[in-house]
């Protein structure tokens, strides 16, 4: 069955396999990309999304550029991990888009997106912060009850990375997450302690390298970056590639093992504003509508990730 999705992304170097991932797999109905300051600013990753999609051979998909802040409080970016670009890559020359942006706000791609297609048939795939969702969600409130569910990438359960115990895409726009979590949609948090399990590898490199197409290259290139990164600032030997596991939850829910727990966003911690505090008590609440992301299968994720870059060759 082909899953119709959004993307909500600030790529990015995660945020840009996730993306190929969603282009190159056939079960994947791409309409848009959507692009909100996190990683870098907005113009900066905004223009990686259309560089991504030019890489892909894929022109036509339409890329819509969102909130360029969060709600609440002021611009911070992950210049240390993602560069000064956003998008820094090792050895490899990355091509002018030959694409503009759509002409219309993020948000109103969104919410007129949901709104014209039938109820319960439109994913929403938030990979950066969640501003974009919010303000949707706060334009428009009959979205919430028409998307079919919002599967992101952020947070954690037991892990943090802008903190101790809170992930960056939630840190930084911890209002906007709290909106979302909130509202009574389905939400899968594919959260730093799935996807710190989503590691490229040796191994994986060399699988992906072995292609020996464009696609490929550029992806080993965006890994030379970011295991440096990660490296240097996170204590990391390889990378964890977070923002794809959230695609491969929609290609194949075998892949990412979850389950159904409370999670409500801290706004006004002394220590742990951000953290994404979630109740692992048994039994859930029937009521409850959110779960967690535990366990990946990590041969199962990368075969679906080179399966698709071959796709895109
Ligand atoms: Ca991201």
């Amino acid at each position: 069955m082909t899953r119709k999705i959004i993307l909500d992304c600030d790529p990015g170097h995660d945020d840009a396999v996730a993306l190929l991932l969603a282009m190159g797999n056939p079960n994947i109905d791409l309409l848009g990309i959507t692009t909100v300051g996190g990683n870098q600013t907005l113009d900066k990753v905004a223009r990686n999304a259309l560089v991504v999609k030019e890489i892909a051979g894929h022109p036509e998909i339409p890329v819509y550029a969102g909130c360029d802040r969060p709600l609440v409080r002021p611009v911070e970016v992950a210049e240390v991990i993602h560069g000064s670009t956003g998008m820094d890559v090792n050895g490899v020359e990355l091509p002018d888009p030959s694409t503009a942006l759509a002409d219309a706000h993020a948000i109103d791609f969104i919410i007129d997106t949901v709104m014209s297609h039938e109820p319960g048939t439109i994913t929403l795939v938030p990979t950066g912060p969640l501003t974009n969702i919010a303000m949707a969600a706060r334009k428009e409130p009959r979205i919430v009850e028409r998307v079919k569910e919002v599967v992101l990438m952020g947070g954690g359960y037991h892990e943090g990375n802008w903190s101790p115990v809170a992930e960056f895409n939630i840190k930084i726009d911890p209002e906007a997450a709290h909106i979302v979590f909130e509202e009574p949609w389905p939400v899968t948090m594919v959260g730093l302690d799935l996807t710190h399990q989503a590691l490229a590898t040796a191994g994986v490199e060399a699988e992906i390298k072995a292609l020996n197409t464009p696609v490929a290259d550029f992806v080993v290139g965006l890994f030379g970056f970011f295991r440096e990164a990660y490296q240097q600032n996170q204590g990391f030997t390889d990378p964890p590639v977070h923002d794809p596991c959230t695609v491969a939850y929609l290609i194949d829910p075998s892949i990412v093992q979850t389950r159904k727990a409370p999670v409500h966003v801290e706004l006004a911690g002394a220590l742990t504003t951000g953290m994404t505090v979630t109740d692992l008590r048994e039994p859930a609440d029937d009521t409850c509508h959110t779960q967690v992301a535990t366990k990946l299968d990590h041969a199962g994720f990368w075969n679906l990730v080179t399966e698709a870059l071959k796709n895109l060759a």
